[in-house]
């Protein structure tokens, strides 16, 4: 088994299906230019999430593991599980990180890895692109949970990666990196009554193109926007989506095979709008995930 587990909280035993999980390849109904995709699922145990809990990282939910050969990641899903199994209808997942490293809350940070959160479920990377996972190289996975609830919840999280083996390349992906750029440090911030909006600027140093952005945002969280401020332009613009009630579903995502082009120099701005409709403050998390192909480099 090459799964290590790590943290404090007592772990019950993987399933079957997890305990071999990164060797256990079946065929994925994905179609990819790249060759025929795989999925490889894993499952976490029941985790307690305490009432009132914001942000929250359990160490004990976090997980190391490696892939026993070389793999391209072109898609990560992640969906949340109560106790019965089902999907519970609060909204426990606050988001995750899948890499080749730890990702901090300050920016200038190069990470091969994806991302999910409540409202971006599914990543999909556009055809032409991919992560690079080489056999063996650790990977870190780390769920945080919210729990805007009066009680205590147990819930698990599922994660179900596309992949195409390298056994199976037909034509290779181009390569990305990721960066988290948040409108706030630290992350989580509250926000009163009526509209918010907040900004940070930065630089993208190591970026050529920028192929995919996801949003990392908490209810009411309205739009997320990335404008170019040196050429004075407006890179994009996600909304989040509603249900017939006003409840939010979901965010957009960009996702692009020609991508953005960044050029050296280039200054960023990320800008996120809240609507707080209520009386109280809300907790808040803004911030893109960012997908790009790298400059070159010298090494
Ligand atoms: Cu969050």
């Amino acid at each position: 088994m090459r799964i290590r587990w790590s943290g404090i909280l007592p772990l019950v035993a993987l399933t079957a299906a997890g305990a071999d999980l990164l060797r256990d390849f079946r065929p994925s109904p994905v179609r990819s230019p790249h060759g025929p995709a795989s999925s490889v699922e894993f499952e976490t145990p029941l985790h307690e999430v305490d009432a009132g809990s914001l942000a929250l990282h359990l160490p004990g939910a976090m997980m190391n593991f490696e892939f026993g050969e070389s793999v391209w990641v072109i898609g990560y899903k992640t969906s949340i599980l109560d106790a019965s199994g089902k999907p519970p209808r609060e909204n426990y997942l606050c988001h995750t990180f899948l890499g080749d490293q730890r990702v901090m809350q300050t920016g200038d940070q190069e990470v091969r890895g994806l991302y999910s959160d409540s409202f971006t479920r599914d990543v999909r990377l556009p055809d032409g692109f991919g992560v690079r996972v080489i056999a063996g190289e650790p990977l870190h996975w780390m769920p945080m949970f919210n729990n805007r609830a009066d009680e205590a919840v147990r819930v698990r999280m599922k994660v179900e990666l596309t992949v195409v083996r390298d056994k199976d390349v037909v034509r290779p992906p181009k390569e990305l990196y990721a960066t988290l750029r948040s409108v706030a440090t630290p992350h989580l911030y509250f926000v009163k009554p009526g509209r918010d909006e907040r900004s940070a600027e930065f630089e993208l140093p190591g970026a050529q193109r920028i192929h995919f952005m996801g949003t990392h945002i908490h209810p009411h969280g309205s739009s997320v926007e990335l404008f170019n401020v040196t050429r004075n332009e407006r890179v994009w613009l996600g909304h989040s989506h509603t249900d017939a009630k006003g409840v939010m579903t979901g965010m957009d995502v960009y996702s692009s095979s020609e991508g953005y082009a960044v050029k050296p120099g280039d200054r960023f701005r990320v800008t996120a709008v809240y609507v707080n409709p209520g009386k109280a403050p809300i907790d808040a998390m803004a911030g893109l995930y960012i997908l790009y192909a790298p400059a070159a480099r010298n090494h």
